[in-house]
């Protein structure tokens, strides 16, 4: 008894020790990436920063960035291209040009590349964007919450992909969530749903863009973090005919946790597959 409260507290002292000298085997690197100021240096290291497996410091004067990462579990590319994810380009990435666009106006330095293999499409939807018109209260209703649910099952079905860790299923199954993200007739939703819907609609696209374009289940589950997030928004304010579960894995997005809705209670966990299947818990249920 008493070795186990001696190795408890060793344990515990150990974990309050710096978390950066973790880093086992530790490699060092030395990358330029583009960027202008202490927020872009805030936001490069985020991005680039896993707990024990990368470390990045990065230098706003020389645009040098240090990368300290454990080589037996990642590698300069893949902290790269989360940092490129973030919005900011390096000699091998380029950030997708939305991300880049939305940065604020301070971070938004000279790009020297052209944006050649990462391009990004953003999808103009204002043809089914039909503001008043006199439509039957009846349908109307009846119309919204088809519309919406067909969005919520291609979802659903993509979730359900990114569960059996299956790329390929998941790429496709975004193609019809794309599909019916632009069906969804604007003027048909509710004034408070319209408003949720034309404030999330570009991310959602966005994210839904990305997993479809790739079939790098990891790369799948970053944009779904954000598109669980928005289209969870939408869910609020609307009307369905059965619950929706608001799921949550502490562990998922490098430890800063992430969630994701579902149709059951029981937690299928999209982020890890069958690694950590029941991870996680529903932390709201949606009516
Ligand atoms: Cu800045």
């Amino acid at each position: 008894m008493k070795s186990i409260k001696i190795l408890m507290a060793i344990t515990l002292l150990l974990s309050f020790t710096a978390c950066n000298a973790q880093i086992k085997n530790a490699k060092t690197e030395s990358v330029k990436i583009y960027g202008n100021c202490g927020m872009c240096k805030t936001t490069i290291e985020k991005a680039g920063n896993v707990k024990k497996v990368a470390q990045v410091d990065w230098n706003k004067d020389t645009k040098m960035a240090t990368l300290t990462y454990d080589p037996s579990k990642t590698n300069q590319d893949e902290v790269l291209k989360r940092i490129a994810l973030a919005g900011y380009d390096s000699e091998k990435f380029l950030a997708p040009d939305d991300v880049y666009a939305k940065l604020p106006e301070c971070c938004q330095y000279d790009r020297v590349k052209k944006s050649e293999t990462v391009k990004v499409e953003t999808i103009d939807n204002h043809s089914n964007h039909n503001h008043g018109g006199a439509t039957d209260k009846s349908t109307e209703t009846k119309q919204e919450v088809n519309q919406l649910k067909s969005v919520f099952e291609n979802y659903f079905a993509l979730k359900d992909a990114l569960v059996k860790s299956d790329g390929n299923l998941a790429s496709a199954k975004t193609k019809d969530l794309l599909i019916s993200l632009n069906d969804v007739q604007m003027d048909k939703l509710s004034e408070e749903e319209h408003r949720v819907w034309m404030s999330v609609l570009k991310d959602l696209k966005f994210a839904a863009k990305h997993i479809e374009e790739t079939k790098d289940v990891e790369h799948q589950r970053v944009h779904f973090n954000t598109l669980s997030n928005n289209l969870y928004q939408v869910l609020k304010v609307s009307k369905h005919e059965s619950p929706t579960f608001y799921q949550h894995c502490p562990m998922a997005n490098n430890g800063k946790g992430a969630n994701w809705l579902s149709k059951e209670n029981t937690v299928m966990n999209p982020y890890y597959g069958s690694k950590m299947l029941a991870c996680g818990k529903t932390i709201e249920t949606i009516k």
